[in-house]
């Protein structure tokens, strides 16, 4: 039955059915479900099959942003859930997807995930200016995180980094970087301070170089 619930909602997604993905995530809670099950064992593959059929050109963009619609509906519903209890937030954290990148959906996952781990967030939404980066930290944010989704806009990465040096700001705050075209060793080439493939691992990594213990007690690198 749960399974059933799963495959309504991923289909929901796929299907960039908006008005009826609120329901589906909703009666797969009332089933007893988990938020975190429904992210991972329906959200997130939906996703994944909206972009596989993209790329054999079965849906274009029209489909891709209905079912980003869905998507991003669904974490509204679930986004009281994935959030924990809040207590004083540990330190800030500047969130934003690189210039000339309009993907916001797996950016907007890490900030609910940074946030449920106690983070203050200050998410610049996307396409972002590395200057509001810059001034971000010069408000006090400890750590930056950067998503990019295109392999065309995750060259804006480095941009980044020459800004805060720049501004004499590289020492300042700790820059991790993640998004479907980014690895370890991209993060090592640019001189970034981590990645995480996704967004609980965002969290673990945040915690990690600013010196946290993980409550989980799983390393992360
Ligand atoms: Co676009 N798109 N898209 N798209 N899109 C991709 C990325 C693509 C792989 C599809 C494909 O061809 N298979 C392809 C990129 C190819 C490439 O670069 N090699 C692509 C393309 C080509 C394009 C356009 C150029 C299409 C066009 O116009 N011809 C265009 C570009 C617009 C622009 O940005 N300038 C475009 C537009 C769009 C929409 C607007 C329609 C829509 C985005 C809507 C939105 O975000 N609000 C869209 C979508 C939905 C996708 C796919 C299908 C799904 C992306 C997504 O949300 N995934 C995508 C295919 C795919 O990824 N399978 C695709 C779910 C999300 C949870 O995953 O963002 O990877 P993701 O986040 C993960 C991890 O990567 C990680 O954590 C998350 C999971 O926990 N993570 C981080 C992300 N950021 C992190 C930061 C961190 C740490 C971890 O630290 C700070």
């Amino acid at each position: 039955m749960n399974a059933k619930q799963l495959e309504t909602v991923r289909e929901t997604v796929i299907q960039g059915r908006v008005s009826e993905i609120g329901r589906a995530v909703q009666a797969a809670l009332d089933m007893g479900l988990g938020a975190e099950e429904i992210l991972q064992g329906a959200l997130l593959p939906a996703m994944d099959e909206v972009g596989r059929r993209f790329e054999c050109e079965q849906i274009f963009v029209p489909e891709m942003m209905a079912s980003a619609k869905a998507m991003q509906t669904s974490l509204k519903v679930l986004r009281p859930l994935l959030l924990q209890s809040g207590v004083e937030p540990m330190a800030k954290v500047v969130l934003g997807t690189v210039q000339g990148d309009m993907h916001d959906i797996g950016k907007n996952l890490v900030g609910l995930m940074l946030e449920g781990g106690g983070f203050q967030v200050i998410d610049l939404g996307t396409n972002v200016d590395p200057g509001r980066i810059v001034q971000a930290v010069q408000e006090g944010a400890a750590i930056v995180g950067l998503s990019a989704l295109l392999t065309t806009t995750m060259t804006s990465m480095p941009a980044v980094l020459r800004s805060l040096e720049a501004a004499g700001l590289r020492e300042q705050a700790k820059v991790i970087v993640g998004g479907a075209p980014i690895n370890q060793a991209y993060a090592d080439e640019i001189g970034a301070d981590g990645y995480a493939p996704d967004a609980s691992r965002a969290v673990k990594l945040a915690r990690k170089l600013l010196g946290m213990s993980d409550p989980t007690g799983q390393a992360s690198r």
